[in-house]
């Protein structure tokens, strides 16, 4: 079996050489490994380094975002004849002599994904804030997803094949929830095994300002969700203004019964009439969203299929 380990990279020049560096020669299960550097328009020789240290290279002439540097590096691994890819980070915080136990699960059929959890690990260094923002994510994606995740926002992963030709990430800023809720809408298998975090030295390339991250983060979550889910999404929010539309409705009703008039009640005869069509008409858009997804999932499947003649083995 072929190991691609893909690296995105942005302005690295100072850790990457260290991290191609440990990773293993050896793995059980394991004939080749490569490594793929996707260097993101990077200002410094990120480039040149990787290369010095045996790593194949894509550049990119312009800084495209994280999601697409990842998305291109599963691209590149798989026609590069990757049976398994693992994506680590090129600023030297996860152990690469960890490799194995991401790969492992895989190798023996056991998974199509597997997650490195610094939370089941040892984290030597986190600011509180991420801290408590990984968590969070976690338990958003956990009550999503159902399945136990405790490090939805880890960079350090494993991917079989299979699972790589089928998924696909449409945000250009952060692919790690969007992967696992394509895994899950997919019904791929996903692990976590614990692993290690090293303090980062420099500051972060993605996260510049928490609160910028948080809303990007959200708004990933939000629109891969209504993705999956429309009828769902939409259809509760149909609910709720067609709740609110009756209520108003039945004021001026109990109202008219009794005097006969709706004319004091008018502003809440015209607010309900409004709420129950909105509302109507919202959970029809939720129909027409789901209509939409099952096309989208024959052409995903096509693509599936394309994918894998093209990058046949
Ligand atoms: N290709 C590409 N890679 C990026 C970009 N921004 C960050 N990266 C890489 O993505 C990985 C994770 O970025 P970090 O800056 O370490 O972000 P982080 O680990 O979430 O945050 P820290 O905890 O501060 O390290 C590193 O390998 C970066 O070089 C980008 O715009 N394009
Ligand atoms: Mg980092």
């Amino acid at each position: 079996m072929k190991l691609v380990v893909t690296i995105p990279a942005f302005n690295e020049e100072k850790t990457i050489g260290k991290v191609i560096q440990e990773i293993p020669q050896k793995i059980p299960g394991i004939t080749k490994i490569d490594v793929l550097v996707i260097d993101d328009g990077s200002s410094d020789s990120t480039s040149g380094v990787s290369r010095k240290f045996g790593a194949t290279v894509i550049r990119n002439t312009s800084n495209r975002g994280l999601a697409q540097a990842f998305s291109r590096g599963v691209a590149g691994a798989l026609e590069m004849g990757a049976d398994i890819i693992v994506n680590t980070d090129a600023d030297f915080q996860y152990n690469q002599a960890q490799i194995p136990l991401l790969v492992k699960p895989i190798v023996d059929g056991k998974s199509d994904i597997v997650l490195g959890s610094r939370f089941r690990g040892k984290i030597e260094h986190m600011p509180l804030h991420k801290k408590l923002g990984n968590q969070l994510v976690s338990l958003l994606m956990r009550t999503i997803t159902g399945i136990p995740l405790t490090d939805s926002q880890t960079g350090f992963r494993a991917f079989s094949r299979e699972a790589a030709l089928r998924i696909n990430i449409f945000s250009d800023y952060t692919y790690t929830q969007e992967t696992i809720l394509e895994a899950f809408d997919k019904k791929l298998s996903i692990l976590e095994v614990p692993v290690d975090f090293r303090k980062r030295d420099g500051p972060s390339r993605l996260i510049s300002n928490i609160f910028v991250y948080a809303k990007r983060v959200g708004l990933t979550i939000l629109s891969s969700y209504l993705n999956y889910r429309p009828l769902k999404v939409f259809s509760f929010v149909g609910a709720l203004m067609f709740l609110a539309g009756t209520m108003f409705g039945l004021r001026v009703l109990v109202h008219y019964i009794s005097t006969g008039l709706v004319s004091p009640y008018l502003p809440s005869a015209v607010l309900s009439a409004l709420l129950l069509i909105v509302g109507f008409q919202v959970v029809i858009i939720g129909l027409i969203a789901e209509i939409m997804k099952r096309s989208r999932k024959v052409q995903e499947e096509i693509l599936y299929y394309e994918r894998k003649n093209v990058l046949k083995k």
